[in-house]
């Protein structure tokens, strides 16, 4: 069975965590699948948006802690640099929006994966546990560039030193993911969001997602001076004119993405 599933449906991207036995765990195998299904998107210009999320029960319960034992367990050098680091900076770095599906349980690097994409919603009895002190470890997986920016500096420190879960609709009011949807339409309304995103200016949000990158290292002249630049390219591209030709034609615009 393949741990990564990678399906196109129009213009979005579905990539399935699929070790549902194992609630999604990450061995190495599995991290190296996923980068590699992330670059296919990135390289595949009719990917408009990607839609993460998981196989059965749980989105992901972060590091495979079996594959920790044994004479050849790798290091957490290599979980860490080889396996993990390098999903969430593609995630970061492509260019189509990516929507994290939070489809059931989400702990430890799986909590902090989600917090990666550009929109995370989640399942009502889906729910976020910063795993890691429990098992004597530090959160990684960017969790703590995210969180404390998601949700303030306290409450990231209580969530992340108590280990305790986060229900998802707690996690939504407190602003770690975007929303909620019921248990029985979450697959087809979050699929939904990621398919209205692949119809929207693709170009723009890309360079809307660079903004929100940079947004959190620039002072303000620098960000103004992006957003200006970025502003000029948007302006230059078919799905600006159209844009503004669909507005003043009083119709639905049909954005191509370029
Ligand atoms: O270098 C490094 O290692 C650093 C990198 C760290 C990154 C990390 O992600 S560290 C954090 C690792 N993850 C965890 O500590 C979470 C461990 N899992 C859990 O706490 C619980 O499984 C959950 C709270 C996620 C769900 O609980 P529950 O009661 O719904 O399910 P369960 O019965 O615990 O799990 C079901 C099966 O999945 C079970 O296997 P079994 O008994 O049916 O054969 C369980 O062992 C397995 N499983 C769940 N999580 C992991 C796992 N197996 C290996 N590794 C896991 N992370």
């Amino acid at each position: 069975m393949e741990s990564i599933l990678l399906e196109k449906t129009g213009q979005v991207a579905r990539i399935t965590l699929n070790r549902p036995d194992k609630l999604n765990c990450f061995d190495g195998a599995m991290a190296l699948a996923l980068q590699e299904v992330l670059d296919q998107c990135q390289d595949d210009a009719n990917v408009r948006a990607v839609y993460l999320t998981g196989a059965g029960r749980a989105f992901c319960a972060g590091q495979d802690l079996q594959a920790l034992l044994g004479a050849d367990a790798p290091s957490f050098d290599t979980i860490l640099g080889d396996y993990f680091n390098p999903i969430i900076e593609r995630i970061r770095a492509l260019e189509a929006p990516v929507v994290g599906a939070v489809n059931g349980v989400a702990a430890g690097a799986g909590a902090n994966l989600a917090l990666a994409c550009d929109i995370a919603v989640a399942a009502e009895s889906a729910g976020f546990i910063q795993a890691f002190s429990k098992i004597g470890l530090v959160p990684d997986s960017g969790g703590t560039f995210h969180l404390p920016r998601l949700i303030g500096m306290q409450k990231a420190a209580a969530l992340m030193m108590l280990g305790e879960k986060v229900g998802a609709p707690e996690a939504a009011a407190m602003g770690m993911i975007y929303r909620t949807f019921p248990d029985g339409e979450f697959a087809d309304a979050s699929f939904q969001l990621a398919e209205r995103l692949s119809q929207l200016p693709t170009r723009a949000l890309a360079m809307t997602k660079r903004l929100l990158n940079d947004g959190v290292k620039n002072d303000l002249h620098q960000q103004l001076q992006l957003e200006e630049k970025l502003q000029v390219e948007a302006g230059q591209t078919n799905d600006f004119r159209e844009g503004v030709d669909a507005f003043l034609e009083k119709r639905k615009p049909e954005f191509k993405g370029h």
